[in-house]
This record gives structure tokens, sequence and C-alpha cells, in this order.
């Protein structure tokens, strides 16, 4: 009888900015459908998998305690580790207060500062995104404070039902306060030039939402793009890193 061949894993796949939890319940349905889709589909041929930021609208985690909800797709990562699929979570601005649960129960890496990984011989460099506009003081401000201990030790000792309520004003006002800033002058590109001319050869990022492709003369950055209106990611075959589209029917049209 001839013996099935385990899936050949070669592919390295990007994707972020889902922001579950964002939209009215129905909308929720069919991005939850579609990821769990996609995630169906590279599980045949990803050897790796990084999500780069902002998976959900909203994540506090406890140390004993995670926010309800998504379980369909917690259970998928976890299928895709225990199929042997690396995963590698960056968080973002809306899920960086993550602690034990991805990595002890998902299998999950998780990584709170941006991530510098060799993958098949290319220097690639992650980051979530936020935080590299110029004129943005306020944010950055903003984010030290986020992330600092003392202030997420003290958000720990409030009810996980009250930290949800302030998580959703605070999500709605953060997209509101993104969506205002100017993206012209463009210094995500800017950034991903300047990482480039370092030595890395690709670099990629989400959080503005805007798929995108610039390849310079020595490397390339991607932005992934999102899973709101977009279902962009981005993979890469150990020689060249694309931008596509998912469909559901698993045609996929290039982006560049
Ligand atoms: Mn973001």
């Amino acid at each position: 009888m001839a013996r099935i061949q385990p899936p050949k894993r070669t592919r390295i796949y990007f994707f972020s900015d889902v922001h579950l939890g964002l939209d009215t319940p129905e909308r929720e349905r069919s991005k939850e459908r579609m990821l769990l889709r996609f995630l169906d589909t590279i599980m045949r041929d990803a050897e790796q998998v990084f999500i780069a930021g902002d998976l959900f609208d909203f994540w506090f985690e406890y140390r004993s305690v995670i926010p309800s909800g998504h379980v369909r797709v917690l259970g998928k990562l976890a299928e895709l580790t225990d199929a042997g699929v690396r995963i590698t979570f960056l968080a973002g601005n809306h899920d960086f207060w993550l602690k034990s649960f991805f990595p002890k129960q998902l299998g999950v890496e998780v990584s709170l500062e941006p991530i510098e990984r060799n993958l098949y011989g290319k220097r690639f460099f992650l980051h979530h995104g936020d935080g590299l506009l110029r004129n943005d003081t306020g944010y950055r401000m903003l984010k030290s404070v986020l992330r600092n201990r003392v202030s997420i030790f003290l958000f720990s000792l409030v009810h996980p039902d009250i930290t949800g309520m302030i998580a959703r004003w605070s999500s709605r006002t953060s997209r509101q306060h993104t969506g205002k800033k100017t993206y012209e002058g463009n210094d995500m590109v800017d950034f991903a030039r300047q990482k480039i001319r370092e030595g890395f050869d690709v670099v990629v990022m989400g959080h503005n939402h805007q798929p995108h492709v610039e390849r310079f003369q020595n490397g390339t950055y991607i932005n992934l793009g999102d899973w709101i209106d977009e279902h962009t990611y981005a993979v890469f075959d150990g020689r060249r890193i694309t931008l596509k589209t998912f469909r559901a029917n698993e045609k996929r049209e290039r982006r560049g």
C-alpha cells in the first residue's frame, strides 16, 4: 500500500489587522468564517505563520482570564501548531496585553517587540507599524504608558467586564485618532527604506490597513492591509514575497 506523504511545508505566511470583535455580530461571523477558511487553506503548505498584530480589536489577558469569544479562531491556531506549523504572534496596539495563554495553551509564540528573523537566508524585519509617524508624539507617550508594567498591573486589578468596557471605548477612540492621521509623507515607507538600508531584505508591517508593496533596489516593503475590507496576506516562498488577496473560493489574486 502506498504511503501517503506528509504535506510539504515550505511557505511562510503573514497577515495582520483582523480586529476580531470590532463589528456587528453578522459581519464578525462572516469575517471569522473567511479567516478560518484561509487558515485551513494555508495549513496545507505553511511552514510558518506570522500574525503581525491586531488580530483582536481588544485583548487584555489576566493570569487566569482571557476575553470571551473568538473560540473558533483560537482553536484553529491550536490545530495549526498541533500540525507542526510554527506561529508567531507579534502584538499590535489593540492586543498588546498578552501573557501566557498563546504560548501555553495554543503553542503560539508571542512577541511584544518588533521581530528580526532570518527566513530562508533573507533578513526579515517585522513591526506592527504603530508609533512610526513623525508628528505623533502624543501616541508614542500613550504607548509607553499603555505598555508600562505598573499601569498594566493596575489595569489587571480591575474586573474583566469593566476593562472590556473601557477597552471598547478606547479602541473606538484609537481608531478615530488613527483614521484622522495623514499618511502623506509616508513615514512608514521611510521607516521601511531605512531598515532596508540597514541591511534587511524584507520589511513587513500592518496597522494602517492599506495594502502596499514597494520594491527597493535592495529590499521589499510590504504592508499587509487588513481583514476588515481587504483580506490581504503575504506569502514568502523562499525567494520572493508576494501580497495577495484571499478569495473564499481559493482563487488568489496577485497584488504585486
Ligand atoms: Mn494597529
